[in-house]
């Protein structure tokens, strides 16, 4: 099996839940020869409920009701619009996360609220960057637990990778700032910066990455070149509320959306292209170093409605 077609059952595996429940809120809504007002009624709350988003499913109603069925009216053919509508939607944020920063390292901060799945995404990354021939360094920026910098480190060793790491309790600003000295030193493409989950409303976040921009722009001032906020879409609509807040006290560069796998709600990710058009780097869909990737707008389309191609 092909690296590819093997992600790709990943993703239509990770997506099942979620493609599910879309069917089954789909399931005897187009019975008609026609789509008449009711039934459009029904099929764009049966999209909200998939947590698709009020404005996804009221543009999807809207093309559902201009459409000439050629092939014929049938709950597949609605799905192929879905699919379509989904595609356009994601097309312009499925951006990968590329390492293109001169001079190196590209510093890349990773934030999130508690649990999010922040440091097992920062392994998954490394290993993506490790497959593309880049030289990667950890930096164990989340002081606030003894436990997350012993996480990191234990990644960092299967990974086999350098990491820069600091006391319980230390300063992020300060591991930030030696892990760019080490890796300027060593020729290292990418600096993976990991961070304390917060809740979004702490201004301590805001204080704590303003003190790295502040530190990191004396050796830098292009770092950090990415700050990627992690959602877990286990939390539906609230990581909605989570990227708004984060957008404002963090400037947050990109998104990855986490435990797609674990949930009915994979809709959320679709709402949240929608009303943000921040890009989307990468999805994660299982526990496994291999289970992160930057996706395709038409292959996470048709994994979210549940259409295999
Ligand atoms: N099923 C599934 N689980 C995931 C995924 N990503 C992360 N997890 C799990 O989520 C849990 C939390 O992940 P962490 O990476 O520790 O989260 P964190 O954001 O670093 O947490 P804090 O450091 O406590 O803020 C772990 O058990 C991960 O294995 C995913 O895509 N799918
Ligand atoms: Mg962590």
């Amino acid at each position: 099996m092909s690296e590819n077609s093997s992600w790709k059952d990943r993703l239509f595996g990770g997506f099942s839940k979620t493609s599910s429940r879309l069917t089954e809120n789909l399931t005897g809504l187009v019975t008609k020869a026609k789509l008449d007002d009711a039934t459009l009624d029904d099929i764009e709350d049966a999209l909200i409920m998939s947590d698709l988003g009020p404005a996804t499913a009221a543009s999807i109603r809207e093309k559902l009701a201009t459409e000439r069925f050629e092939k014929g009216l049938s709950e597949q053919a609605v799905k192929e619009i879905i699919q379509r509508e989904i595609t356009a939607i994601l097309e312009p944020v499925a951006v990968p996360l590329e390492i293109d920063a001169f001079p190196r390292p590209q510093v890349i901060l990773v934030i999130g609220v508690n649990g999010s799945g922040k440091t097992t995404t920062i392994a998954k990354l490394a290993h993506l960057f490790l497959e593309q021939d880049y030289g990667v360094m950890l930096a164990a920026g989340d002081t606030f637990r003894a436990a997350a910098i012993g996480q990191l480190k234990v990644w960092a060793e299967r990974l086999g990778v350098p990491i820069v790491s600091g006391p319980q309790g230390g300063d992020s600003a300060s591991i930030v700032y030696e892990g760019v000295k080490q890796a300027t030193a060593t020729g290292i493409d990418v600096l993976i910066v990991d961070t304390a989950g917060r809740l979004q409303n702490r201004s301590e976040l805001m204080d704590e990455l303003d003190k790295i921009r502040r530190v990191l722009g004396r050796l830098n001032p292009e770092a950090p070149h990415n700050v990627v906020l992690v959602l877990d879409a286990t939390t539906g609509q609230n990581a909605l509320s989570q990227i708004e807040v984060f957008q404002d006290v963090a400037k947050v560069t990109g998104l990855i959306m986490t435990k797609l796998d674990g949930t009915a709600r994979g809709g959320v990710l679709v709402a949240a292209a929608k009303q943000f058009g921040m890009p989307i780097h990468a999805i994660g869909v299982g526990e496994t170093i291999e289970d992160l990737r930057p996706f395709k707008a038409k292959d996470l389309a048709a994994a979210i409605a549940g259409i295999e191609s």
